[in-house]
């Protein structure tokens, strides 16, 4: 704003400063940006920063409702469908961010056939071993696993847990399953 504005700048200024204000509840670099320009496309700007910013704030629900909510009834709970080997139950999990599986505790019915599609969160390839639990523990070859997993990549194994366990999960990428990257699997009836 120069001078050459005269009062009509210093209307508009005001204006930029009370949309400091408001862009500033949905994040400061909104509000900045809206001063930047002038004082009618700031504005506009800053209304349309604010919904970009509330319409990241929904993708990022989206996403917690895809992957971290539940899934549907589990095993034991009214309306659970158990898996078959024709129609797998899909259970979605996470490996990562970090050293964790999320969930990194699962249930299964016995004799049920899952399909677990696992997406890699975060800037780390991951494994995910699942099988009987001395058998994940010890890396055992033969082992069902989906391998290398990169980064927001989604890779799927298949199981039937047809014994009464234990049975577990793991991550055997150099130092991840000693850092905790494991979980376990209960079987239910
Ligand atoms: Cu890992």
């Amino acid at each position: 704003m120069s001078t050459r504005l005269g009062l009509a700048g210093a209307g508009l200024l005001i204006a930029g400063v009370v949309l400091i204000g408001a862009g500033s509840a949905f994040g400061g670099g909104v509000g900045y940006a809206s001063v930047m320009g002038t004082g009618g496309f700031g504005m506009m700007g800053g209304a349309t920063g604010a919904g970009g910013m509330m319409g990241g704030a929904t993708g990022t629900g989206g996403m917690m409702g895809g992957f971290g909510a539940a899934p549907g009834p589990g095993p034991g709970q009214p309306g659970f469908v158990a898996g078959t080997q024709a129609s797998p139950r899909v259970v979605r999990v996470l490996a990562g961010p970090g050293y964790s599986f999320s969930p990194a505790a699962i249930s299964v019915a016995k004799g049920e056939t899952v399909t677990f599609e696992v997406t890699s969160m975060g800037g780390l390839t991951h494994e995910f071993m699942v099988g009987p639990a001395d058998a994940v523990a010890a890396d055992k070859a033969g082992t069902p696993e989906a391998a290398d997993i990169g980064m927001m990549q989604t890779k799927s194994v298949t199981y039937t847990f047809d014994g009464a366990g234990p049975y577990a999960f793991a991550c055997h990428a150099p130092g991840h399953y000693e850092a905790g990257m494991r979980g376990t699997i209960t079987v239910v009836g």
